[in-house]
C-alpha cells in the first residue's frame, strides 16, 4: 500500500462515485496476473488455449460493438477551447465532469475497483512518467500488467509526495445482484474517452479495448504525454524505434512514425533479408524524446508489451512477433482453431478448414467473411521478443539519428524520400496521408491527412505541435539531429497489388538510410526531397521488375503538382496557428515543381 495522500485521496474520492463492491490494490505479481487470467476465465471473459500449442495464454471475444478505438468519442477538455484544436473533439471540462459524473455515478456496483500504479518507461527512470489507473476490468488489469511496469515497485518510486496521472476508467455496465455477466461487459450507447490535459486526467467510460481502455497507452503516453512534452521541451510520438547494425558492427537507431495499423510492429522487429544486417527492437508503437547532455535526441519507450495488429502476422511476415506471442500472452478477437489455438487472416499459407470465428461462428474457407476481426489483436511482453534489444530499458535512451514517417498510399508517394532538412522534414511530416484502418472504428481505406501519425493522439492544438517540431529543430546544433525520411510500403499497381514486396524487404530502405546518414549512399534531389539512385539501393538478390522499380522510385512532378492545392487545403485547418515557415515550405516545393519537367 501506500502513504502517498494524493492517491489515497483521489482512491476515495473516485471510489465514492463509482461505488464499487471491493477496492484491489494491484501489486503486480505474477499471482495477480494469474488471478486475473482466472477471474476472466470464470466470468466468460475469456478461455484458456491448449497448453501444448499455447503455454499460459488466454483467448479474448469483446462485444461486437466494442473492437476498436472511437475517434468521434475521444474528447480533449482543455480548458480553453482553442487549446484542443480543430482536429480534436473539445469539451468544456466542467461540463464533461458533468456529464461523466453522473454516467460514473455507481457504474462500479457489483465489481472490484483496481487500482492500477503504473509505470511508463524503466521504473524509476529519469524519462519515465508514473499513473495511477483505476478500472472495474480484470481484462484491463492483465493487458496492463503486459503493457507497462505495474505495483508496489512503481509505489515506491511514486513515493509520499509523488505526483502521477490520475486514470478512471469503467466499462460502464454495473452488475445487479444475481444478474449474470455479461462475457465482455461494456457501454455501447456510451462510450467517452476524455482528456483533462490541464489536470493531467483522463476518464474513459463505456469501451474494454485497446486504446480506449488501457489509458497507459494511447491516453497517457501520447495525449497527455504530449501535452507534458511541450510544456517541457521534448517529444511524445507515435513512433516505433529500432537497432540497425551494418554487418561491420556499426549501429544506427531509427524511429518511425505510421498511422494504426500502417507497419510499425512490423518494421520495428524485420528479419533483414541482406546477409549481415541486423535489426532489434526497442519499442513498437510509441517514443518518448528528449535532449541528452550531448545535444542529441534520445528516445525510451514507454511501454513494456505488444498490443499488436494480429492479421497479417506470420512466421514470413513477422516471425519475432509469432514467436513472442508464443505463449504468455492474451489474443483479442482472433479466431479458434478446434483444437483451442488461435488463427487469423494471413497467419498461414494455407487456411485452415475450420475454425471458429471471433463471432462464435463457425468459419471456413471461401464463407465471404474474415474469421478474425480485422483489427484483432495480441497482447505480448516485449522481453519475450527474440529480437528485443539488450539496451530497450535503458533508463537514458538511445541516440537516434533517423526518423521516418510514412503511410498508407496507393499512388504517388514513392518508395523512399530524404527531406533536406529538418524544417523540410516537418513539414513532410505534417503532410503525412494515409488510407484509415481498422485500427479505429469508421470507414477503413478513406485517404486523409494524419500529421505525424499523431492526429488522434495529439493532445493539444495540431497548429503548436508543428511549431513544436520546429521549434525542438532549434534546440540543438542542426548537425546532431536525426535526419527525416518519408517511407510508402503501400504503392499499387493498376491492378491493386502491391508494388513493392514489404516486410522484411524494407530492410533495404533502411540500409539506404544507414548509409545516407554515414553519409556514404547517393541520392538524387527532387522537388520533394532527395531519392535513391538506382545503384544506392541494395536489390540483390530481390525480384522486382524494373517497372514496378522504376514506378517506386520516381517522382512525377505532374502528379505531385496535383497534391499543392490539397496540401494548401489541409493547412487551411490550422488557421494562424500553421506555423509559417511552413507555408514557406509550401512556395519552395512550387518553386522546385515549376522547374521540374
Ligand atoms: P498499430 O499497433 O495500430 O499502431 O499498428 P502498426 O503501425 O504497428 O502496424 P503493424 O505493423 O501491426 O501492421 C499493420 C498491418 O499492416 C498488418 O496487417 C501487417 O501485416 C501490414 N503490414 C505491415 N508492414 C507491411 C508492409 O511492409 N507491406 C504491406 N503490404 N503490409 C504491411
Ligand atoms: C493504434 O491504434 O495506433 C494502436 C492500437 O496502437 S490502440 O492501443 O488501440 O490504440
Ligand atoms: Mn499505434
Amino acid at each position: 500500500m501506500t502513504r502517498n495522500q494524493k492517491l489515497l485521496e483521489f482512491v476515495e474520492q473516485m471510489a465514492a462515485m463509482c461505488r464499487p463492491d471491493r477496492i484491489y490494490w494491484c501489486d503486480g505479481t505474477e499471482e495477480e496476473y494469474q488471478l486475473m487470467m482466472r477471474l476472466m476465465v470464470q466470468a466468460g471473459t475469456a478461455i484458456w488455449m491448449d497448453h501444448s500449442k499455447r503455454p499460459n495464454s488466454i483467448y479474448v471475444r469483446s462485444d461486437p460493438l466494442d473492437v476498436a478505438r472511437v475517434e468521434d468519442r475521444t474528447f480533449i477538455c482543455s480548458v480553453r477551447r482553442e487549446d484542443a484544436g480543430p482536429t480534436n473533439n473539445w469539451a468544456d471540462p466542467m461540463d464533461m465532469k458533468r456529464t461523466l459524473s453522473s454516467l460514473f455515478d455507481g457504474s462500479m456496483r457489483g465489481r472490484t475497483m483496481f487500482v492500477i500504479p503504473y509505470s511508463m518507461g524503466p521504473t524509476g527512470s529519469h524519462i519515465a512518467k508514473i499513473g495511477v489507473e483505476l478500472t472495474d476490468s480484470p481484462y484491463v488489469v492483465a493487458n496492463m500488467h503486459i503493457m507497462t511496469r505495474v505495483g508496489n515497485k512503481v509505489l515506491e518510486v511514486l513515493g509520499e509526495e509523488g505526483d502521477f496521472v490520475r486514470g478512471l476508467h469503467s466499462v460502464g455496465a454495473p452488475l445487479e445482484k444475481s444478474a449474470p455477466d455479461a462475457p465482455w461487459p461494456c457501454n455501447a450507447q456510451h462510450k467517452y474517452i476524455c482528456h483533462f490535459p490541464d489536470t493531467r486526467e483522463i476518464w474513459s467510460f463505456g469501451s474494454g479495448y485497446g486504446g480506449n481502455a488501457l489509458l497507459g497507452k494511447k491516453c497517457h503516453a501520447l495525449r497527455i504525454a504530449s501535452v507534458q512534452a511541450r510544456d517541457e521541451g521534448w517529444m511524445a510520438e507515435h513512433m516505433l524505434i529500432l537497432k540497425l547494425t551494418n554487418p561491420e558492427g556499426r549501429v544506427h537507431y531509427l524511429t518511425g512514425a505510421f498511422p494504426s495499423a500502417c507497419g510499425k510492429t512490423n518494421l520495428a522487429m524485420l528479419v533483414p533479408t541482406i546477409p549481415g544486417w541486423k535489426v532489434e527492437t526497442i519499442g513498437d508503437d510509441i517514443a518518448w524524446m528528449k535532449f541528452g547532455t550531448d545535444g542529441r535526441l534520445r528516445a525510451i519507450n514507454p511501454e513494456a508489451g505488444f498490443f499488436g495488429v494480429a492479421p497479417g502476422t506470420s512466421m514470413k511476415t513477422n516471425l519475432n512477433a509469432i514467436l513472442a506471442a508464443s505463449h504468455s500472452s492474451i489474443f483479442t478477437n482472433c479466431a479458434l482453431t478446434p483444437e483451442g489455438d488461435v488463427w487469423w487472416e494471413g497467419m498461414t499459407e494455407e487456411e485452415p478448414p475450420e475454425v471458429m470465428d471471433w463471432l462464435r461462428r463457425p468459419w471456413y474457407p471461401g464463407c465471404g467473411r474474415t474469421a478474425a476481426h480485422p483489427n484483432a489483436r495480441f497482447t505480448t511482453p516485449a522481453a519475450q521478443c527474440p529480437v528485443i534489444a539488450p539496451e530497450w530499458e535503458d533508463p537514458d535512451g538511445v541516440p537516434v539519428d533517423a526518423i521516418l514517417f510514412g503511410g498508407r498510399r496507393g499512388q504517388v508517394i514513392p518508395l523512399v524520400t530524404e527531406a533536406f532538412d529538418w524544417q523540410h522534414g516537418t513539414f513532410i511530416g505534417s503532410i503525412t496521408s494515409s488510407e484509415t484502418t481498422a485500427a479505429a472504428a469508421g470507414k477503413v481505406g478513406q485517404l486523409r491527412r494524419d500529421p505525424m501519425a499523431m492526429l488522434p493522439f495529439c493532445g493539444y492544438h495540431m497548429g503548436d505541435y508543428f511549431s513544436h517540431w520546429l521549434k525542438i529543430g532549434e534546440m540543438t546544433d542542426p548537425s546532431l539531429l536525426p535526419r527525416i525520411y518519408y517511407v510508402n510500403w503501400f504503392r499499387r499497381d493498376s491492378q491493386g497489388h502491391f508494388l513493392w514486396p514489404g516486410y522484411a524487404e524494407n530492410c533495404r530502405v533502411l540500409k539506404w538510410i544507414f548509409e545516407r546518414v554515414d553519409g556514404k549512399a547517393q541520392a538524387i534531389d527532387t522537388p520533394i526531397g532527395r531519392l535513391p539512385t538506382p545503384e544506392s539501393l541494395d536489390l540483390s538478390g530481390l525480384d522486382i521488375s524494373a517497372a514496378a522499380l522504376q514506378e517506386l522510385l520516381t517522382v512525377d512532378a505532374g502528379e505531385m503538382r496535383t497534391e499543392v492545392p490539397l496540401i494548401k487545403e489541409h493547412y487551411t485547418t490550422f488557421g494562424d496557428r500553421l506555423p509559417k515557415e511552413f507555408n514557406e515550405q509550401v512556395k519552395l516545393l512550387e518553386e522546385r515543381l515549376a522547374k521540374a519537367v
